[in-house]
């Protein structure tokens, strides 16, 4: 089998391969760009499974007999803020705007709730659509409060401001080995892992 990841984030590639590679399945993984790249995909639904279907379906219509396209949409949602940005996490501080950008928006946006009305989590939807269509969802998230100030050089986009529960350090201080264990992808991907390797027998 071979396993098409179908978005253009070079985070989520990453953090998606190594979770894919200490899983130990016999399988290929592939960036969309052995397909000729991600098609240009209006991520216009109004929830995290929408979006990813809408990802792994574009993909999918590209997927050789063996493929399976597997896309990941996700993003953060402050309780306070009735939980925005959430889908709108990679365009909260405009179209072309920065993840740095997109996290002081959120920053802006919190400063005037208190640090105990701070809770906040990650969501991942992920979406795998194979070659005849059979579609699944996987979901993950990581529960915890987004602070004021940001921290760490690690992870990606909302990392530098988020704390999950029961931990002090961002999840941009952890390694990613340590942020895997815990995290909204982490979660997700373990639980397509399981459905894959029940698929593969
Ligand atoms: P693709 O659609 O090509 O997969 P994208 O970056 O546009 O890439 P999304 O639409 O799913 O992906 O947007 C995800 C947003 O949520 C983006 O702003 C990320 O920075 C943020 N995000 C998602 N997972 C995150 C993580 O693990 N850590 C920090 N921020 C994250």
């Amino acid at each position: 089998m071979r396993l098409y990841l179908a978005t253009s984030n070079p985070h989520k590639i990453q953090e998606l391969h190594a979770l894919l590679a200490e899983a130990g399945l016999d399988i290929e993984v592939h960036t969309a760009e052995a397909l000729g790249g991600m098609p240009e995909v209006v991520e216009d639904q109004d929830s995290f499974t929408g979006n990813a279907l809408k990802k792994a379906r574009a993909l999918a219509a590209l997927l050789p007999a063996d493929g399976l396209a597997l896309a990941d949409d996700s993003g953060i949602c402050a309780v306070a803020l009735d939980h925005a940005p959430g889908v709108y996490s990679a365009r909260y501080a405009g179209e072309n705007a920065s993840d740095l950008d997109n996290l002081y928006k959120l920053l802006d946006e919190l400063d005037s709730v208190q640090d105990l009305d701070r809770a906040g989590y990650f969501a991942c939807h992920l979406a795998s659509v194979d070659a005849s269509g059979e579609e699944t969802v996987f979901v993950g998230e990581c529960h915890g409060n987004i602070i004021r100030k940001p921290r760490g050089e690690n992870g990606f986009g909302y990392d530098p401001v988020f704390v999950p529960l029961g931990h002090e350090r961002t999840t941009a201080e952890m390694s990613q080995e340590e942020k895997a264990e815990l995290s909204h992808r982490g979660i997700a991907t373990r639980k397509f892992i399981a459905w894959l390797k029940e698929r593969l027998m």
